[in-house]
């Protein structure tokens, strides 16, 4: 039998190609080889309707290869797994910090503290750095998605920035940890990150938020959204410690949008707020 040149493929994916080969190839394959398949079957079939059924196995053979194929190929390209840090931050730009990133991620805010999605709005502007204010002094390497439109005070809020360097960035009274995600709420609002289901079906979710600037008076409310739903849900004192969440098997409907909030808490003032989201799709 002639090598298929992608034969040549490592492990799981060889037998697939080569069933490939049989797909693509049938009948040639079917007239080469008849002979060699019945000859070399253990039951050594020679007469005439043993040939008949050794070209119906050898259909049968060719149209289960080809199912097989195609659901190795759906599963094998499926995307699984998403997480919030390695996907804004596989380019150190806009490349991948960017709305739609991974194909599953949108940075957006509220003009109420009212979870109604409907209300939501893309945050419309890419800054890098983010733009510096009275107290926070950004650096090149630290984007952010944010507000364009100053409040009273001066401050462009909400944002969604990321932190690209490899050290903790100082740019207030407090560190950013490197390679990290952060956001903070406005005055009126609050600052949101979407992650909108590529599949129907069930998913795990867990992550974390982090108040990350011990000054200021009150912390922050966080919470997990399915639509307008609330699956999980916290207060962070004030420099108070990281809250963990972890939902089992959310099912999940393609287009349908998880959003993980940040609320003020009443004073928006050292509301920056360290997350990171992992999300896996449940399969059996
Ligand atoms: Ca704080
Ligand atoms: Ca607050």
């Amino acid at each position: 039998m002639t090598r298929s040149p992608i034969g040549k493929t490592r492990g799981f994916h060889r037998l697939t190609i080569r069933q490939v080969y049989f797909a693509l190839d049938s009948e040639n394959l079917v007239n080469q080889n008849r002979d060699r398949f019945l000859y070399s079957h253990p039951c050594h079939l020679k007469n005439q309707e043993s040939r008949k059924e050794g070209d119906r196995a050898m259909k049968k053979l060719l149209v289960v290869s080809c199912v097989a194929f195609l659901v190795t190929v759906h599963f094998a390209s499926a995307q699984t797994k998403w997480s919030l840090s390695k996907s804004l931050l596989q380019a150190n730009n806009q490349v991948s910090f960017n709305q739609g990133a991974d194909g599953v991620w949108y940075f957006l805010q509220s003009k109420t503290f009212v979870h109604n999605p409907r209300t939501y709005e893309l945050i419309t502007t890419y800054y890098e750095p983010c733009v510096s204010d009275a107290v926070s002094h950004w650096v090149d390497g630290m984007p952010c998605w944010q507000n364009p439109v100053p409040d009273s005070a001066g401050y462009r809020l909400p944002l969604v920035g990321i932190n690209t360097l490899f050290t903790t960035q100082v740019v207030k009274n407090f560190g950013f940890p490197p390679r990290s995600v952060f956001m903070h709420p406005s005055s009126t609002g609050l600052a949101i990150i979407g992650w909108k289901s590529p599949l129907t079906g069930l998913v795990n979710v867990s992550g974390f938020f982090s108040d990350l600037d011990p000054t200021g008076s009150t912390g922050v409310k966080w919470s997990v959204d399915k639509g307008s739903t609330r699956l999980a849900s916290g207060t962070i004192q004030n420099g108070g410690a990281p809250q963990t969440f972890s939902l089992a098997s959310v099912s999940i409907t393609a287009g349908q949008v998880l959003y993980f909030t940040i609320d003020p808490d009443r004073d928006y003032a050292s509301d920056s707020t360290g997350v990171d989201v992992t999300i896996t799709a449940v399969t059996h």
